[in-house]
């Protein structure tokens, strides 16, 4: 009777850390690039540092990669003007940011805080790559900034795309709200699928690590 009582504890351990896991892995995280680059920074405006694009900075509150949920946080957090990033030329075909994950990730959405003038992004393309060089890569629709040219402080725009594994993701610069010599965003955030590339605890090695718990605690009774 012990026997199966401790075996029925074993399970229901197993199967709540189960749905730990599961809950964690919908949560969909904002998860942070390894490095950061512009196909063209502009050399006149120096002071528009390309890390503005993913240091927080201008944000109303703050992240931490990995744990801060990306639906909650993006709903909520405005930019100011201070804080911007800056491209080089506007909407040239090779005008892009781009960003490196450091190792295969799965990414399902992008939220952007655009500057509030006339230098503010209006259409972009998302292409993501494996290889560093993108010679093969996966380019997902056109997509336009609800917000650009408005408010400040100004919100997050949020845009949803099929997940896929990729290291790298551009954002090609298409158009901006009409300045001739830049295009300008404040921050971006990624948000984590929820199917992470690194394998999580299967159900079953949760159960075997429950009835190996259950194997010890017995052993140390006798
Ligand atoms: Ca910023």
């Amino acid at each position: 009777m012990i026997k199966i009582k401790g075996l029925t504890t074993s399970l229901i351990i197993a199967a709540s850390m189960t749905g730990v896991f599961s809950m964690e892995a919908a949560a969909g995280p904002i998860i942070t690039p390894v490095s950061f680059s512009v196909s063209s920074p502009d050399p006149a405006n120096s002071t528009l540092a390309t890390n503005n694009i993913l240091d927080q900075s201008g944000l109303s509150a703050n992240y931490v990669a990995g744990v801060t949920d990306f639906d909650s946080f993006v709903a909520t957090t405005t930019a100011s003007f201070a804080g911007q990033a800056e491209l080089g030329g506007a909407g040239a075909p090779s005008s892009y940011f781009e960003f490196d994950f450091g190792a295969t990730v799965d990414i399902d959405g992008l939220a952007v805080w655009n500057q509030n003038g006339s230098a503010s992004l209006d259409t972009f393309t998302v292409e993501t790559s494996l290889l560093s060089d993108f010679s093969v890569s996966q380019v997902f629709g056109t997509f336009t900034m609800a917000i650009f040219g408005g408010a400040n402080p100004i919100a997050a725009d949020v845009f949803s795309f099929n997940s896929n594994d990729f290291r790298y993701l551009r954002i090609n610069n298409l158009t901006n709200a009409g300045f001739s010599s830049a295009t300008r965003i404040n921050e971006v955030a990624f948000r984590s699928s929820g199917i992470n590339t690194v394998p999580e605890p299967a159900p079953l090695a949760l159960l075997g690590l429950g009835l190996l718990g259950l194997g010890l605690a017995r052993k140390r009774r006798h």
